[in-house]
């Protein structure tokens, strides 16, 4: 994977930078911020423009870039929350997620969606008690099988972005690039072919939805639609290809747990079922420490999570997490204004 340390005076030159966007924002959320990050982004050491630049143009076939060493104060970002729905009004890692929106803004455009973590950019991505066994972000004992970030949708994103604030756990990110996989031509086009159905995760179910109220009235009536498109897709999802892209170097959008057999199509199926052995052999770990800014290109890598032992102690695994897509425009119809971020 494509890597880089930050120098020390990387470090204190983005300090500088960060210092002056906190004193202006209460919330990387707010628009005006949004509006501004990517003018504020090219004030960044001009090495790591250039990573995150080569990352997404050159598209290198690890599908994954991190930059680490930013210092993070384990004293200042406080206890990891013990669910992602309790938001202090001033969030303790505002310099932090400043940083993390910097970086994803020299990638594209981050997102969210109206049916994941209450319609936030930002997501935690923390063990919450009860969800020890779900295929959620949120659960620990269980293996989070590995996926295509949003795999069943048409807006997902082109980046998964990942900061880790906290792993004394030492949990493992699981990855795979598609790069790495052999696969006959005639396989190839079959994949290519839409004959499979990725059913949505469980991150967007209304089971899931939590009970703060962050929307405004006007958007409860469009969460209600967004919530029986859910249902719709979940109930009978569409036919669509598990490659695409060029044949020669394909990307890929798969999602195991929540792909549906296909009884009438055996060719398909088997084809599919040797895909995701083959990236199973190819899963590596992937242990993020604090102060690590970890991109997965959504087109080329998949990912997923090892189990690990949760404590419930305020000191447990902390990543924020963001989407990112490369063209705002295409999922225009599903968000309220131009500039607004949410895909509902
Ligand atoms: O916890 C991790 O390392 C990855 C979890 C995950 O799949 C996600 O947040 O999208
Ligand atoms: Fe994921």
């Amino acid at each position: 994977m494509e890597r880089i340390f930050l120098s020390e005076k990387e470090c204190s030159d983005i300090q500088s930078i960060i210092k002056n966007i906190a004193c202006q924002y209460t919330s990387v959320e707010d628009p005006y911020f949004l509006q501004e990050v990517s003018v504020i982004a090219h004030e960044l050491p001009r090495r790591i423009r250039r990573f995150l630049n080569d990352f997404r143009l050159l598209e290198p076939s690890s599908g994954i870039c991190i930059i680490s060493g930013y210092p993070i104060s384990d004293e200042k970002i406080g206890k990891t929350p013990s669910h992602w729905k309790y938001r202090p009004e001033i969030s303790p890692t505002l310099e932090e997620e400043i940083l993390f929106i910097l970086f994803s803004s020299l990638l594209g455009e981050v997102v969210g969606w109206s049916t994941q973590q209450a319609g936030h950019l930002v997501h935690d991505v923390l063990p919450i008690k009860g969800h020890e066994y779900e295929q959620l972000g949120s659960s620990s004992e269980e293996l989070l099988t590995w996926h295509s970030e949003d795999a069943f949708h048409p807006y997902r994103g082109d980046y998964l972005g990942m900061m880790c604030l906290r792993n004394y756990e030492r949990a493992a990110t699981t990855v795979a690039s598609i790069e790495t996989i052999q696969l006959e031509p005639d396989e190839v086009q079959i994949l290519f072919e839409p004959r499979f159905t990725i059913r949505p995760d469980e991150s967007h179910l209304e089971k899931n939805k939590s009970d703060v109220k962050t929307l405004s009235n006007v958007s409860i009536d469009l969460l209600k639609s967004a919530y029986q498109q859910i249902n719709q897709m979940n109930k009978n999802p569409e036919k669509i290809a598990v490659l695409y892209g060029d044949p020669q170097h394909p990307y890929i959008r798969i999602d195991p747990y929540f792909m549906g057999e296909l009884k009438e199509d055996q060719q398909a199926q088997g084809i599919l079922n040797k895909l995701i052995k083959a990236i199973d052999a190819k899963l590596i770990d992937m242990i993020l420490q604090p102060g690590d800014f970890c991109f997965i290109d959504n087109f080329k890598a998949v990912h997923g999570r090892k189990p690990f032992k949760a404590r419930y102690d305020g000191k447990d695994r902390w990543l924020k997490r963001v989407i990112i897509t490369r063209d705002l425009r295409k999922s225009r119809s599903t968000r309220a204004t131009c500039t607004s971020r949410i895909i509902f």
